[in-house]
């Protein structure tokens, strides 16, 4: 097991790595901005070092000072955390050539999920469902024209670049296709210096469910059942449930065999995440594969009763898993509370927390790094906290978060509790009736 470890990250997840270590008797070395030299993180690690100025450019990115941090304090593991590093392949091959535990995905595992036409090649080999379109990239808008003639109109364009919702163009009719695939090269080029792209059929009012997996050296692989994360706004998700509404005991047993030979298919060590689209016939497609511990780790936790950075831990140290998969005992969950203004096109609202009262009782958990005092800074995401409630049934975790939701004070900053409030109450999300596309019809009153 490892002796002490660097978390190269901030916020609510370095705290979360921070508790876990603990628990294990590992010791921690925090790293820290300028900007963050209040934080909690700082406070509970047994080390610190300050890496840079607020942007993250200098600091939480800037791998030659983080790689200087974990050698001067002796660290023989580095957790990357969500964000930031910890899907950058040359960090990953860095802190190898520098023996340092990288506790993520080795460099070409990044890289092959990271080029989104190569990650879904591979998954349609290893036997996933992938969404029907073109055989790898499109070589000319007439190849882009003859296949989406063959797959039937509407049809995606995606940059194999892109990802997160990024480089993409969905095209309705011919007539339009060779402007979008014109808009979409120049915007791929311009924003990923790579225009290479990708055709698939457009699937309408899909659900995003994403399986939970983990994988350790000895070849073997498991899933820890699904997420549900369609409830998101550009993008950006605002709460994660599981089990999902939308899941049969068929569905996840297909989906979680299909998650669990992704991860075979790429020998992935670790814990991380299979995400797919899911149409309202039940059929299901890859999307990404993500590599990292997600934001929304906390329902799966909660629900099968296991601690996802902990396994993490153990299996970057060699440790082999159990192999057995895992179903919720229970429903959870997550409300994200961020500092923005969800009357105001959820523009961000950093600054100081003037007052704050973190609501708790019987199956609540918060995430979070904020106290009274704190001042939420402009350079990183806005997250306060993680609100996540723990119940027998759906209807009774959703009246916990009301319940929990109107406890909540956090006073100085505007924050999303009254747009959670709204969709607690909203009779669709109640009966477990949403896709992707719930909250561009969601009217803030
Ligand atoms: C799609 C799609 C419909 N059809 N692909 C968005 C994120 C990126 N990973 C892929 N995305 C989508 N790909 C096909 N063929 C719709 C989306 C999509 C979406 C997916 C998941 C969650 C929210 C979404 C919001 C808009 C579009």
């Amino acid at each position: 097991m490892f002796n002490k470890i660097l978390i190269a990250n901030r916020g609510e997840i370095a705290l979360r790595i921070i508790r876990t270590c603990k628990e294990m008797g590992i010791k921690t070395v925090a790293v820290y901005s300028t900007a963050d030299r209040e934080s909690l993180h700082v406070r509970f690690a047994d080390e610190a070092v300050c890496i840079g100025p607020p942007p993250s450019k200098g600091s939480y990115l800037n791998i030659p000072n983080i790689i200087a941090a974990a050698e001067i304090t002796n660290a023989d593991a580095i957790h990357p955390g969500y964000g930031f590093l910890s899907e950058n392949s040359k960090f990953s091959a860095i802190c190898a050539k520098n023996k340092i535990k990288f506790i993520g995905a080795t460099p070409e595992q990044i890289d092959g999920m990271g080029d989104k036409s190569n990650a879904k090649n591979t998954m349609k080999l290893a036997g996933v469902p992938t969404i029907p379109g073109s055989e790898g990239l499109l070589n000319s808008v007439e190849e882009g024209l003859s296949v989406a003639e063959k797959i039937k109109y509407p049809v995606i364009l995606k940059a194999t670049a892109g990802g997160g919702g990024r480089g993409m163009r969905i095209v309705w009719k011919p007539e339009d296709f060779e402007e979008e695939w014109n808009v979409a090269r120049q915007e791929a080029g311009a924003a990923f210096g790579n225009d290479g792209m990708y055709l698939e059929k457009y699937i309408e009012e899909p659900r995003h469910i994403e399986i939970q997996i983990a994988g350790d050296q000895y070849g073997k692989a498991c899933h820890l059942s699904e997420r549900d994360c369609s409830i998101q706004r550009r993008h950006q998700k605002l709460l994660e449930e599981t089990p999902s509404p939308f899941m049969t005991k068929e569905l996840r047993e297909k989906m979680g065999e299909a998650a669990i030979k992704a991860a075979l298919a790429v020998k992935y060590e670790g814990v991380g995440t299979v995400e797919f689209l899911v149409d309202k016939h039940r059929n299901f497609y890859f999307m990404e594969m993500n590599t990292r511990i997600q934001v929304e780790h906390p329902i799966t936790e909660e629900v099968i009763n296991y601690d996802l950075i902990k396994e993490q831990i153990k299996i970057a140290s060699g440790d082999p898993i159990s192999g057995k998969n895992y179903f919720p005992a229970m429903h959870a969950i997550e409300c994200r509370i961020n500092a923005e203004d969800p009357y105001n096109n959820f523009r961000p609202s950093p600054g100081r927390i003037t007052n704050l009262h973190v609501p708790g009782g019987h199956g609540v958990r918060v995430d979070s790094h904020v106290y009274a005092g704190y001042t939420i800074p402009s350079n990183y995401d806005s997250m306060i906290s993680k609100l996540i409630t723990i119940a027998q049934t759906r209807e009774e975790a959703i009246n916990t978060m009301e319940r929990a939701l109107s406890e909540y004070v956090i006073e100085g900053v505007k924050t999303t509790i009254p747009f959670h409030a709204q969709l607690m109450k909203n009779e669709d999300f109640r009966k477990g009736n949403y896709t992707t596309k719930f909250l561009e019809n969601f009217k803030l009153v």
